[in-house]
This record gives C-alpha cells, sequence and structure tokens, in this order.
C-alpha cells in the first residue's frame, strides 16, 4: 500500500500491555518452562514488528487505587496496513503466573488494572496463560461493565523465544485489533481469530488453534494484511453509563459437576451439601438430560436443594448447542426450577454465577432469573432472530457511504426522524463509521444542535471513545464548541479527554477557550 504521508504524520493509538504470565511469556528452566519477567526487553524491543526503533518518551501508567503514576517503557510497531503506528506500555505483574494458578484474584488484579488505566489508552491486551484463559475471558466480560475499549486477550502455545512459535501472531494480531478497532468487548485472539471471550473453550492442548468458540462464529478474523470484522455481531453497551468494574467473584461457594453413566445420587447429594454452597454449573448429557429421568433420586435431589436456595445450572457437555426441555428428563428439571444455561459454556456459566451470587442484594431468584438472560452476550436468548443480509454490490459511491453522507446531512438539520430513517434503511450497524477525516456519527452530533439524536447514539452503544484523524474525541469538539448539554450527555456515557487532548485544552483556554466547558469535560480532572 502507498504510504501518502510523511511517517511523522500517522496517527498513533496507545495500547497498554498487561502481562499475567502464561506460555507466552516463559522461558526453559530445569524445571521445565517458567515465566520470564521484563517482558519488553527480551520479547518485544529485539523484534522489528514490535519495535520501529524510535523508542519514544516513556508512558505514565497508573499502578494503584490511589492513582499513584509510573513512567515506564514505551515501545511503537512499525506502520500499519491501516496507516497507523501503536505505541505500547507494558504492566507486568510482580508474580507472573501459569495460568492454572490464576483465580478470582488474578482477575481482580487485571480487572483493576484496565480500569485504573482505562483513559491513558485507547485499547488494552492483555497476555495470558491458554489453560484458565476462557474462564478469565467469560469472568472479566462481567467484570467489566459498560466497556467502551477493546480489551483483547492472548496468550500461546509456544513461548516467545521459541523458534516456531504462535506467540508472534497472537500478540501482533491482538495489537492490531487494539489499536485500530473499537470492539467494545472482551475479546480472545488465538490463530488468526477474534472470538468473544465468554463464549470461548480450550479444545487443543498443543495445536496453535487451541480455542473455539462453538455457539459463536468470531467477531473478526486476520488475513494477510486485512482484518474482516463481523460488525453486525459486536456487542454494544445498551445503557449510558461510564465504565465501571464489578471485582471479587464468589468462586468459593460454587462448583461444576458433569454426570456420567452410573454416577451415584448420594455424591451430587454430597456437593450439593457442601458447607456454604450457593450455586452448582451442572454439565449434562446432550440437550440438557440427566440420568433416571422424572422420578429418579438423582432429579429429588437436585429440586430438594434449589428449594435450599442452591441455584443450580444446567448446561450441556457437547461442544456445542442448547440444553432446554426436549426430553422427559430435562424437562423434569426444569420443573424442579432448574436453569437452562441455554448455550452457555461451562466456563461461562461458572464464572457468570460467581459473579451473580457475589452481587449484593441478589436473592437465589435473582440470580436464576439472570443466568438464562444475556449479561454481556454470553448466550443466546432464544427468542432472538438474526437476519443476515447479503453483502451490498460494489459501485462508485458505495451505499454505506451515501447512507453515512445522508446520515451526516439528517445530523446536520437536527432532524431525529431522518437520522432513524438512515439507520433503519442500512443493513450494516453505521454509527462507529467514519468519513474521509475520520468523524464518526457521533462526532457530527456532539457539535449539532439537537442533543436527542446525540442521546440517540448513545443508547445504541455508538462509540465515544473513537478519535478522528486529528485524534480528537466527539467530547473535545463538544468543549471546544462549548456546547454544555452535549458535554453532559457525552460524559454521563463515560467519555473523557485523552492526555494529549488535555494539553491542546489547555492551549486553547490560554486564548480563547470556554473555560466552563472544558473544566465540564472534566479538563483538571485528567
Ligand atoms: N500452562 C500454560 C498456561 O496456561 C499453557 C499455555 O499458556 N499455553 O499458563
Amino acid at each position: 500500500m502507498a504510504h501518502l504521508l510523511p511517517d511523522f504524520n500517522f496517527p498513533e493509538s496507545r495500547v497498554l500491555i498487561i502481562i499475567t504470565g502464561g506460555t507466552i511469556c516463559m522461558k526453559r528452566s530445569e524445571n521445565g518452562l517458567v515465566p520470564a519477567t521484563n517482558f519488553l526487553k527480551f520479547g518485544l524491543a529485539p523484534f522489528p514488528t514490535f519495535n520501529d526503533g524510535s523508542y519514544p518518551e516513556p508512558l505514565e501508567i497508573v499502578t494503584d487505587d490511589n492513582g499513584t503514576k509510573k513512567a515506564v517503557q514505551s515501545l511503537r510497531t512499525p506502520i500499519s496496513a491501516y496507516e497507523r503506528r501503536i505505541r505500547y506500555a507494558i504492566l507486568e505483574f510482580e508474580t507472573l503466573l501459569d495460568s492454572s494458578s490464576i483465580d478470582a484474584e488474578g482477575w481482580d488484579l487485571i480487572a483493576k488494572s484496565i480500569y485504573r488505566n482505562y483513559q491513558l489508552f485507547d485499547g488494552f491486551v492483555v497476555l495470558h496463560g491458554t489453560d484458565s484463559l476462557a474462564y478469565t475471558a467469560s469472568a472479566l466480560s462481567f467484570m467489566l461493565q459498560n466497556l467502551g475499549k477493546p480489551v483483547i486477550l492472548t496468550g500461546s502455545q509456544s513461548p516467545m523465544l521459541e523458534l516456531q512459535n504462535d506467540a508472534t501472531d497472537n500478540l501482533l494480531g491482538s495489537l492490531v485489533v487494539a489499536g485500530h478497532f473499537m470492539i467494545p468487548e472482551v475479546c480472545l485472539f488465538f490463530n488468526f481469530k477474534l472470538f468473544r471471550g465468554n463464549r470461548t473453550t480450550k479444545v487443543s492442548a498443543d495445536d496453535f488453534a487451541a480455542f473455539a468458540s462453538p455457539n459463536f462464529p468470531p467477531l473478526a478474523t486476520i488475513s494477510s494484511q486485512k482484518t474482516n470484522v463481523d460488525w453486525s455481531r459486536v456487542y454494544r453497551p445498551k445503557k449510558m453509563q461510564p465504565f465501571t468494574i464489578q471485582s471479587r467473584l464468589d468462586t468459593a461457594h460454587v462448583a461444576c459437576l458433569r454426570v456420567f453413566p452410573g454416577i451415584r445420587p448420594a455424591m451430587v447429594d454430597a456437593v450439593l451439601k457442601m458447607e456454604g454452597l450457593k450455586g452448582l454449573v451442572l454439565e449434562t448429557f446432550g440437550a440438557g438430560n440427566t440420568p433416571g429421568g422424572p422420578d429418579s433420586a438423582l432429579t429429588r435431589i437436585l429440586a430438594d436443594a434449589v428449594k435450599r436456595g442452591i441455584v443450580i445450572v444446567n448446561v450441556t457437555q457437547c461442544l456445542s448447542g442448547n440444553v432446554s426441555p426436549l426430553y422427559a428428563p430435562g424437562t423434569a428439571l426444569g420443573k424442579a426450577g432448574i436453569v437452562f444455561g441455554h448455550d452457555l459454556t461451562s466456563e461461562a456459566a461458572l464464572t457468570k454465577l460467581s459473579f451473580l451470587l457475589a452481587l449484593p442484594n441478589n436473592t437465589p431468584e435473582d440470580v436464576a432469573r439472570q443466568m438464562s438472560l444475556s449479561l454481556s452476550g454470553e448466550l443466546t436468548e432464544s427468542s432472538r432472530t438474526h437476519f443476515q443480509h447479503p453483502p451490498a454490490d460494489s459501485g462508485t459511491l458505495s451505499p454505506e457511504l451515501t447512507s453515512l453522507i445522508a446520515l451526516a446531512y439528517a445530523i446536520r438539520d437536527g432532524d431525529l426522524e431522518a437520522v432513524r430513517g438512515v439507520i433503519r434503511s442500512e443493513s450494516r450497524w453505521l454509527l462507529n463509521d467514519t468519513d474521509y477525516s475520520g468523524n464518526t456519527p457521533m462526532h457530527i452530533a456532539a457539535t449539532s444542535p439537537n442533543t436527542d439524536i446525540l442521546r440517540e447514539f448513545l443508547t445504541q452503544g455508538a462509540s465515544v471513545h473513537l478519535r478522528n484523524r486529528e485524534g480528537k474525541t466527539p467530547l473535545f469538539l463538544a468543549a471546544n464548541a462549548g456546547l454544555k448539554e452535549q458535554i453532559k450527555l457525552l460524559r454521563e456515557a463515560g467519555a473523557h479527554l485523552h492526555s494529549d487532548e488535555t494539553s491542546a485544552a489547555r492551549l486553547q483556554l490560554n486564548t480563547s477557550g470556554d473555560a466552563e466547558s472544558w473544566q465540564e469535560a472534566g479538563i483538571d480532572q485528567v
């Protein structure tokens, strides 16, 4: 691809890489592979793909809840196929772990690291071992609420320092996604595929294609220089609320049990009578069946446990498909108050149960109800129908661009009905598309008079974090234009100024800027 701009003019995304351990950063030792510290130095800096040699200034990262900042070394990638560079810094956990030892404490540490640094970076990559990666991805998808930026988890089957490794491709793909595509989800990137994290499961102990998402197609695939994102599948928050985290999942009072031919009801009873047990994931046969059928001792034991307030969730042992009241044994479980987990993976069921049980004031009935609803795209609610439209033909002016232009006019005219009409007429999700200057419909709405349009976009999950070619967010544009109502709405939805926008705002203030607007945009808090 011909580069049209001089090197120094390329926009830059900032990505924080959080390292928890795992094979990707392991080195050989007498005791087998063990995680090694200082990954930036041995695993990234020596490789031109991860280091363009420009050695930029250090970047600040936040290291604790008091907001303590530390300047750390940062590196820059070469220019991408999308004419952008990614500047990244590393936050390495003090104790690096094989992921078989990561638990709710580790999930908290990851969630907190993202929360503390949320305003300083455009996206996040988490390096993690593969063994428990699907659990961590599922847990984080519930813990990170109203997420507006990409969080990409990855790891590898072979360490970065081995000759034939998958570490390079997995980390590079994750960086490309986190640095270019505003996919506001917890994702897992592996072997050229981007999956929704809470749909994944580890399917191979050694193959590079280690993960699958059997009930939900990938969100994106990478082939050569191209990243093909299926925007129609991307999950977006529907609430106008800023990013928050819910920490401390309750993994101490849940269990997971796989039924097998000949399983003794007394054994299931013993698990259900363990002190303090509040929730059980029951991995059943096929479409949700247990041995013995409706009048069996096992069904009675399960029904009694539900009466005692234990939430039992029925998921299938099969790799793909749904549990439902199709056969008599499954129907009996439903009647006994056992929740149908639809097409949840065991990993998602267990972490979701731990998440819901930890929420204050949640009764077992509340937990049971929410277990069969989708909280962050982890299950397919059976009533939902997906319509897929064939791709549009290409013309001189693509239909997407025509719609985008019509949308821009409708926003500028403040015509909410016309805006809704354009959105309805287009099968694609238009709201994060950009015009030639990198402005999204949200950028245009941020400076147009009808705030109902802005509100409409925000409640439809349009991103407040996308930056135009000049690196400016919709919030910056609204503050620059002194539009208080627009600033207020954007802030309510979690918008914030980036550090380079803050410097630009301070310059504006020295000349003619409206101090009150900038203050409302949060300038003295950044
Ligand atoms: N045991 C390793 C881990 O999960 C496996 C891997 O990362 N491939 O940390």
